[in-house]
């Protein structure tokens, strides 16, 4: 029993040394950008925490569901003004945006375990107003 339990200690200990915590500001204004994620494309292992840190008031994290997230992913929407996290598992690219500022811009992706293996379907989400400019160029940086 005692081995046992040194063992799931063990394995604890070993995967909250692994598990990373990301930290992504939501802000009002980042240099010239209004409405924003500081970190537009994070790289995450699976098991990884982003942080989404309500720095100004109004901003929230919504996943993108209609083809914006890996295969087998459930809902995530944040409360607005509030901090938020989420531990990513499925590996893929997950799309997000600010609820009340998504056609300003306000979009960001994470990427889990270096697997881009959905980006074809990430190409066919439908972004909005100001975003889909931006959505463009943080594509064409995940196709790299
Ligand atoms: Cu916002």
């Amino acid at each position: 029993m005692s081995r046992l339990i040194g063992l799931l200690s063990t394995i604890c200990i070993s995967f909250s040394v692994n598990a990373a915590e990301i930290n992504i500001d939501m802000l009002n204004k980042q240099g010239r950008d209004r409405n924003v994620y500081s970190n537009q494309i994070a790289y995450v292992s699976a098991g990884d925490t982003v942080f989404w840190k309500s720095k100004s008031k109004g901003h929230n994290v919504e996943f993108i569901l209609k083809n914006g997230v890996p295969d087998g992913v459930k809902k995530f929407k944040s409360k607005l003004s509030k901090d938020a996290k989420y531990t990513f598992k499925v590996p893929g690219i997950y799309a997000y945006w600010c609820t009340p500022h998504k056609a300003m811009g306000m979009i960001g992706f994470v990427v889990v375990g270096k697997d881009k293996s959905n980006l074809a379907k990430i190409k066919k989400v439908k972004f909005v107003g100001k975003s889909k400019k931006l959505a463009k160029k943080l594509i064409a940086q995940l196709e790299k």
